[in-house]
């Protein structure tokens, strides 16, 4: 008989206790972070949904991996067992480890960026777009269209519209072009991904105008396990033979380990062309460390090499994903607008759906995220207009048609059990929606602004307006 629950494979070694706090605790907390979900403490988290990004936990293998670190400076034993693994489940011949994404995403932009460059992609990522313009690029959206629209339920919102990216190339050339940039899956899209077919179509359309595919491996090993539920023709290949393809298809990654291959810490950049690679290695040397761990220790390889191997088993993503759409069909049955279909990584709360009182200036996603942390203790992340920034040539705020907070799942991390606190907590604020006020920046950094920007209410009465709320069941006060 085959198992319907998604139940996980593997059972508890280690548990790490966690601090319970008072709802007056969390208003001083967040007033003290200047309402920003970023700049709270973790101790003062009760579950912690702001990423999936490092948050995972590491298996009894990874963890006696660490004690195999061999932290020579170059040529560790480490370094080949992680080169051999992205060999094996990505296939780019040359790897080159990075200390995290974003050490890929800039070795990569000043390799192959000129300035005045283009690059498209299927939705902007913030730090992958951050590298890119400062490189000297100006990114364009390539993503369908129906990818902005948080109630589709649209199979593979994350593809790209190769209309819009013929009309770019016919409008700046494609030598202007140094690579066409698609994620998998894609983030800010509400982690939707892109099918196998409309990739091997961008990976015809690319090689006719001689342009490269690079890939944002971050999180492909979830986009794989969809692409195996959700299209036609591939439900009998393994997850990791589609990762292979994915890869396959494309002249290079950028990846982030912190999410898919289940570290605190490590990324790289994979590449085929041994030129690029060359250019890559020089980089790596001054900005990472050598080119042998990039900033990373030998221990730190070692658990992403295992981790890698861990991530594609089927049971593992099964699971994983499992536990997403668990929480998320939670928040669909009680009616809470989330973002259709629920993603790999994350649900997403719409913001704007759920505080239509407020305007786009005084960030729907960034207030929402904050009231959650104060009735729960449950930490999310805005993914709306603080986000998204400033354009880089106008200086105007950016207003994404998305206005999310993600509720990030950690892998290996939380309960279900938890789950169910997550959905009863935003059931609960859901309830009382039209109390939350809206924010105003008192500090906004120039660069990636929403890790250290700092906000007040607009109202002189805080967070909410005073009206008595209804008692909560799950309010730890
Ligand atoms: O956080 P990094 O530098 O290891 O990786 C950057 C990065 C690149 N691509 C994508 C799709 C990401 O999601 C990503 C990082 N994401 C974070 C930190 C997140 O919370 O989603």
């Amino acid at each position: 008989m085959s198992r319907q629950s998604w139940a996980e494979p593997w059972r508890i070694k280690v548990v790490e206790p966690l601090r319970m706090t008072s709802r007056a605790e969390r208003e001083r907390a967040i007033r003290d972070a200047g309402y920003n979900t970023f700049l709270l403490p973790s101790d003062d988290v009760y579950i912690d949904l702001l990423t999936d990004s490092g948050t995972s936990a590491m298996s009894d293998r990874q963890w006696a991996g660490m004690m195999l670190g061999d932290e020579a400076y170059a040529g560790s034993r480490n370094f080949y067992h992680l080169q051999d693994a992205v060999r094996q489940y990505y296939g780019y011949p040359h790897v080159i480890p990075t200390h995290q994404g974003r050490g890929a995403e800039h070795t990569l932009s000043r390799a192959l960026i000129k300035p005045g460059d283009h690059v498209p992609g299927n939705m902007y990522f913030t730090t992958t777009r951050a590298h890119q313009e400062l490189a000297g690029a100006t990114f364009h959206d390539i993503i369908v269209d129906i990818a902005h629209d948080p109630v589709s339920e649209c199979p593979f919102k994350g593809d790209v519209d190769l209309s819009k990216l013929d009309a770019l190339v016919r409008h700046v050339g494609a030598d202007r072009i140094p690579y066409v940039s698609v994620a998998a899956t894609v983030n800010m899209a509400g982690g939707q991904p892109i099918s196998l077919a409309n990739l091997r179509a961008v990976r015809a359309f690319t090689r006719a105008h001689g342009i490269r595919l690079i890939l944002d491996a971050t999180r492909a090993v979830e986009n794989a396990w969809f692409i195996q539920q959700r299209e036609p023709g591939q439900k009998s290949r393994t997850v990791a033979e589609i990762l292979f393809e994915m890869c396959a298809l494309s002249d290079g990654a950028t990846m982030s380990g912190k999410k898919d291959s289940l570290v605190n810490i490590g990324g790289w950049l994979g590449l085929r062309e041994d030129a690029v690679a060359d250019e890559a290695r020089n980089l790596v040397v001054l900005f990472e460390g050598l080119h042998s761990y990039g900033g990373l220790a030998g221990r730190d390889l070692e658990a992403m090499a295992i981790g890698i191997e861990e991530s594609v088993r089927e049971e593992h993503i099964r699971s994983r994903i499992g536990q997403v759409l668990y929480l998320g069909q939670a928040l669909i049955d009680a009616g809470i607008p989330v973002v259709r279909p629920i993603g790999g990584h994350a649900v997403y709360l719409d913001a704007a759906a759920m505080l239509p009182h407020l305007p786009r200036d005084q960030f729907p996603a960034q207030a929402l995220a904050a009231a959650l942390y104060v009735e729960s203790g449950i930490r999310s992340m805005e993914r709306g207009a603080v986000s998204a920034g400033r354009d880089a040539l106008t200086g105007a705020n950016l207003y994404p048609a998305l206005e999310l907070v993600r509720l990030t799942i950690p892998r290996r991390v939380y309960t279900q059990a938890h789950m169910d606190v997550v959905a009863e907590s935003v059931i609960a604020l859901h309830e009382v929606r039209e109390q939350v006020h809206g924010l105003q920046f008192t500090y906004e950094p120039q660069r990636l602004r929403f890790f250290q920007a700092r906000f007040k209410p607009v109202d002189a009465a805080g967070m909410f307006s005073d009206a008595e709320r209804p008692e909560r069941a799950l309010a730890m006060s």
